[in-house]
């Protein structure tokens, strides 16, 4: 049969590249032009290890198309942003406009799955949206006997840098509006997974997948102010991290400059949003997460007091290392604070995997996209903002005589 996905960013278009690879016919659906002319010349409009492989030799196979308009298909995977407004709470117009895209597509009989990461019960509200556009068919909400379509979640949870491989190894859980609708998404999942495929209830299945984000966002939170704390105590927060690791049961994660990318910084707040008494350690660990970036600024400012007219050289703008993904980057945050608490400083920022300067930072004339090397020769002050690969190996002699505020730990 035919399946359509609609979205085609960092977990559609693998999920569309790894059934089309395996023999399905997908459609890709996206709004963006731009994206669908890309994917339908074989090409991958972003940075992902063995992506475009994947996509140009599906394509080329003539198992993956793409186009602005939902076709009718069997089954229909909706892996489209769930971003929140600003008061927190979730924005769902993306998965809105994608049900009011599938419903003029179905016949009775097909399966839509809700990949967005979600707020429990939106696996539901998918069910009755597409109910009060298709009056004329039965959907798994209502309970009146067999449905004409089923609905089903299941949560992406790829690790962005290993997606290709994480999308074929890790366990799936698939939450069915009914246990049928469950087994009828499993059964496309199967295509392509080898990891275990665990069969649940859609809102269960939704919260797990807040839960997992939330679960690491504590962690790194509790890292993050380990790292004040010891700045506070003038102790080496690497050193001490290094040392209650040794312990058996003990894991701390990497402090950094902050928690960005589109889910981790995001998904907590879907719970805080759900049930707000209740979750309190899961706020405080996105306030600890979101007050990193600011602290950093505050500190690169404070070390600029010592020059007279300092060049600093910030190095990397993605969320983390080794993707050009920028989303809620908190190095952008940063590179922005600065600029803006001392609007003359001459300010060099690289980074390896992007040419073109963030709006947000391109609004500012002192600060300029350079090479790594040549923003660190000129600079007095050298912020390590991501822990890429190319910084890694860059000589360390280029760092003598220089201000060094190393936020992610890399030349330890
Ligand atoms: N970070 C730290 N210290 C750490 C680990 C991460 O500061 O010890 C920072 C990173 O630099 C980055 C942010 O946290 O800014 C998040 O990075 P990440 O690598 O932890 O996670 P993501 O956002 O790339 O992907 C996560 C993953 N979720 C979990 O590991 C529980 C992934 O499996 C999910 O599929 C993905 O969110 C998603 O799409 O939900």
């Amino acid at each position: 049969g035919r399946l359509a996905i609609l979205g085609l960013g960092y977990i559609g278009l693998p999920t569309a590249a790894a059934l089309a690879t395996r023999g399905v016919e997908v459609v890709g659906v996206d709004v963006n032009e731009a994206t669908v002319k890309a994917v339908a010349n074989g090409e991958v409009p972003f940075v992902e290890p063995d992506l475009s492989a994947a996509v140009s030799g599906a394509v080329a196979m003539g198992r993956l198309t793409a186009t602005t308009e939902t076709p009718e298909a069997d089954a229909f995977i909706i892996a489209v942003p769930t971003p929140f407004q600003d008061d927190h709470q979730v924005d769902l117009c993306y998965i809105r406009a994608a049900t009011e895209q599938i419903a003029p597509q179905l016949r009775g009989g097909e399966t839509v799955i809700l990949e967005s990461t979600s707020p429990p019960g939106t696996t539901e509200s998918v069910s009755r949206w597409l109910a009060e556009m298709r009056p004329d068919l039965t959907f798994p909400h209502s309970s009146e006997g067999v449905p004409d379509v089923y609905v089903a979640h299941c949560p992406e949870r790829v690790l962005p840098g290993r997606i290709m491989i994480e999308m074929v190894t890790n366990d799936r859980v698939v939450g069915g509006i009914t246990p049928r609708c469950a087994e009828k998404a499993a059964s496309i999942y199967r295509v392509f997974v080898q990891g275990d495929i665990v069969l649940s209830d859609a809102a269960s299945a939704e919260m797990a997948k807040l839960v997992e984000n939330a679960y690491r966002d504590v962690n790194i939170a509790f890292a993050n102010e380990l790292s004040l704390i010891s700045e506070h105590l003038e102790l080496d927060v690497w050193e001490v991290i290094r040392l209650a690791n040794h312990h058996p049961r003990v894991n701390v994660l990497t402090p950094g400059p902050g928690v960005g990318g589109h889910c981790i910084a995001v998904d907590p707040w879907f719970i805080v949003g759900a049930a707000p008494e209740e979750s309190r350690l899961i706020r405080t660990a996105r306030d600890v997460n979101d007050g990193k970036p600011h602290h950093v600024a505050e500190q690169v400012v404070a070390k600029c007091e010592r020059f007279v007219e300092p060049t600093v050289a910030c190095l990397g703008l993605a969320y983390k290392a080794n993707v050009d993904d920028l989303r809620e980057s908190p190095a952008i945050d940063i590179v922005a604070a600065i600029a803006e608490a001392q609007p003359g400083l001459d300010i060099r920022v690289a980074e390896p995997l992007t040419h073109v300067l963030p709006q947000q930072l391109a609004a500012h004339p002192n600060v300029r996209l350079e090479p790594a090397c040549d923003a660190i020769a000129a600079a007095d002050i050298v912020v390590l903002l991501v822990d890429h690969d190319h910084f890694k190996s860059l000589s360390r002699s280029r760092l003598a005589g220089k201000v060094v505020y190393d936020t992610r730990g890399l030349w330890r």
